[in-house]
């Protein structure tokens, strides 16, 4: 970490915006550089780096920097500053409590401060118990080192030290674990911020590994499934309130966890929405459309191959056009896309243009940049 800090020209230069940007965004927003050694300037971090990359994405798509900075610091909490009760639960999970009850992050002592040994001692399955040395479930120690017994590495190189515990034990295919540890993140830091520290750094991880070895799609699985039961367990608005977002995976596109993230995150925003999941084909989500009359809809393709702009020109061309027919996921060229389709490029982004239309009062962005 201490190698990868960053000065402040440094830091501008990587994210192509001027040195005066990021001390207005330092000094307005609180988005300044953490690392602090004695005798020299303050350096920026990776984790400073990834909420200024949020930052720098959500202005440039024409978001007022006051909300940008926001979602910048949900996208990857501090140690010091606590989520708003707004995005976090109300109820917190038992494996949240039995954490902050047993477990080295007490109360007020979030996740991040752990390090890899404190990771291990929150797995239920016999996880490591020092970041040197084998655990007994037979997984590796640390996702980047080489291991000693059967299973994968498989978080990424960016991965914190939550998404290494959580890596660790799906490599055990310790699903208890995987579980328990996603829980608590969500619970103690919301859906956003569990997504980009935890979860995505896990699954790209396992996507790498499985791209360089074509194996362990065990692993993948234990892994999809447990961050679907997760997010799925985050407590939706109560029934009652009229559902206008409807998310759905287009035609023959098994990938659908980020629209899980999407839904659970707008969850905790209060936010319903109706989820049609995997695999919908064109005519199946015309009749949805038709049925529910939604404000907003999100196709979701992971996949070059799943991503055909005609299962969105149908929904413009359609009598119950939404206001909203957004493109998200990695599937899609924005080019072959029409002029009012936006793509949406990361959780952040997805939930408030949504709730932009979800809920007008809030302030709008301009999805023609998104
Ligand atoms: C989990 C997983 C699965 C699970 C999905 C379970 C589920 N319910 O979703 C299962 C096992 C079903 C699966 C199946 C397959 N998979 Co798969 N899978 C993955 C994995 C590990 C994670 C997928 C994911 O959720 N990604 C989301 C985030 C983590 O990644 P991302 O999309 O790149 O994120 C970017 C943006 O999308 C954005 N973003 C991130 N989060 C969010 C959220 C929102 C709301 C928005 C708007 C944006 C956004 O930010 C990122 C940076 O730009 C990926 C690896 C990977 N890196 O993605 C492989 C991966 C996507 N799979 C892959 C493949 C090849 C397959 C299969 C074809 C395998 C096979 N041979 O059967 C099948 C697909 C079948 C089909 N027809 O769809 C390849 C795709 C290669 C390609 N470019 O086309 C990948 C990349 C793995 C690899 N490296 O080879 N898979």
């Amino acid at each position: 970490m201490v190698d990868e800090a960053l000065t402040a020209g440094a830091a501008a230069r990587r994210l192509g915006v001027a040195v005066t940007t990021l001390r207005t965004w330092h000094q307005r927003y609180g988005l300044g550089p953490s690392q602090h050694s004695p005798g020299r300037h303050r350096r920026y971090t990776v984790e400073d780096m990834q909420r200024l990359e949020v930052m720098r994405r959500l202005t440039a798509r024409g978001m007022t920097p006051a909300e940008a900075a926001g979602w910048a610091r949900r996208a990857v909490v501090p140690m010091d500053v606590a989520m708003p009760s707004s995005l976090g639960h109300a109820a917190p999970t038992d494996a949240a409590a039995r954490q902050r009850r047993d477990g080295p992050t007490a109360a007020g002592q979030p996740s991040r401060g752990r390090d890899l040994a404190d990771a291990g001692k929150l797995s239920r399955g016999g996880g490591p118990t020092d970041a040197g040395k084998p655990g007994r479930g037979g997984g590796p120690t640390d996702a980047r080192e080489p291991r000693r017994g059967g299973g994968p590495t498989v978080a990424s190189a960016r991965a914190g030290p939550a998404a290494r515990g959580v890596a660790r034990a799906a490599a055990r295919l310790d699903a208890a674990s995987v579980r328990d540890l996603l829980e608590t993140h969500v619970a103690d830091h919301g859906v956003v911020a569990a997504w980009h520290e935890v979860i995505m750094p896990v699954l790209v991880g396992v996507g790498e590994r499985y791209a360089a070895t074509q194996r362990f799609i065990e692993v993948e699985h234990v892994v999809s499934r447990c961050v679907a039961e997760v997010l799925g367990a985050v407590p939706r608005p109560s029934p009652g309130a009229p559902t206008r977002i409807l998310l759905a995976a287009a035609d023959e596109e098994q990938h659908t966890l980020p629209l899980e993230a999407l839904a659970a995150a707008l969850a905790e925003l209060g936010v319903p929405c109706r989820s049609l999941g995997a695999r919908v084909p064109p005519q199946a989500l015309d009749d949805a459309v038709a049925r529910t009359g939604p404000t907003a809809v999100v196709l979701w393709s992971q996949q070059r191959q799943t991503a055909d702009p005609g299962q969105l020109g149908r929904l413009l061309d359609g009598p119950h056009r939404p206001l909203l027919v957004a493109a998200a996921g990695p599937g899609w060229d924005r080019a072959e896309l029409p002029d009012t389709v936006p793509v949406l490029g990361s959780l952040p982004e997805a939930v408030t243009a949504v709730m932009a239309v979800a809920d007008p009062a809030r302030p709008r962005i301009d999805l023609r940049w998104c």
